[in-house]
């Protein structure tokens, strides 16, 4: 089969159209019980976030804590330093994977998507809802954005803490207005994030390492997710014109 055709099929998780390729992720797989990060607990020690698709990962980038992360199922009703399975109430089934800072834990988390398209992808569409499911006191909130590739300085391994990664306020999970009393928002505060990374160079075969990473700020801290999950990659325009002459040249074969 031609390489170009065989996207379709090369992943479970990130599934290829054709000449693009394309990752959801809703978080409602973590049901509504708490899920492991076998791994971590000492500073930048990433592991794996039970019950998603082994693709997102989390670390303890600051704090004196050194136990492992639990990404605990709440309403935003903890205000113990983490990171969490958000679903308000905590039972329902849509579910979140957020964050919240404190002294002894202050984490980042993120993703790592393997280009399995067959092309060099060109272009970087990303899509999300940013929530707040527990208010601040003093500071507006933000986990930072930052996005890199394995053929750069980032590894699998430390992705969540590499300097390589470049930073992109764009896709920044943004808290709302701190309040004196913070606790619970209910509902959760949802707001639409989309963007597009171009001129990007993601050659087949390289992973895609896309990272959000809190702060102990002053005050108690807001409770900050990420939900409904999209990336979408196209090709450059060369690639096109090259599938197109590949698929014109599959096409007179026949
Ligand atoms: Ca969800
Ligand atoms: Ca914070
Ligand atoms: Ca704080």
């Amino acid at each position: 089969m031609n390489k170009l055709l065989s996207v379709a099929a090369a992943a479970a998780v990130s599934s290829c159209a054709f000449g693009s390729l394309t990752y959801n992720q809703n978080f409602d797989s973590m049901g509504s019980t708490n899920q492991t990060v076998v791994g971590s607990g000492a500073i930048n020690a990433q592991g794996v976030i039970a019950g998603l698709d082994g693709l997102w990962q989390a670390a303890r980038i600051a704090g004196t804590g050194s136990t492992a992360l639990v990404a605990t199922s709440n309403d935003g009703s903890g205000n113990s330093g983490g990171i969490f399975n958000y679903a308000q109430p905590s039972s329902d089934p849509d579910r979140a994977l957020g964050a919240l800072a404190s002294n002894s834990t202050t984490a980042a988390f993120g993703v790592a998507i393997t280009n399995t398209s067959g092309l060099t992808l060109d272009t970087i569409t990303i899509t999300f809802d940013a929530m707040m499911f527990r208010t601040s006191t003093v500071a507006v909130n933000k986990l930072l954005f930052a996005y890199g590739f394995s053929s750069g300085s980032a590894t699998a391994t430390d992705f969540l803490s590499s300097s390589g990664l470049t930073a992109d306020a764009q896709g920044d999970i943004v808290g709302g207005t701190p309040v004196p009393s913070n606790g619970v928002l209910n509902p959760a505060a949802s707001t639409l994030v989309s963007f597009t990374l171009t001129s990007i160079v993601w050659t087949d075969g390289s992973t895609l390492f896309l990272r959000w990473s809190d702060f102990n700020d002053g005050g108690n801290d807001a409770g900050l997710a990420i939900d409904n999950f999209s990336l979408v990659a196209v090709p450059t325009p060369g690639s096109l014109a090259l599938l197109g002459v590949a698929g014109l040249v599959a096409r007179r074969r026949r």
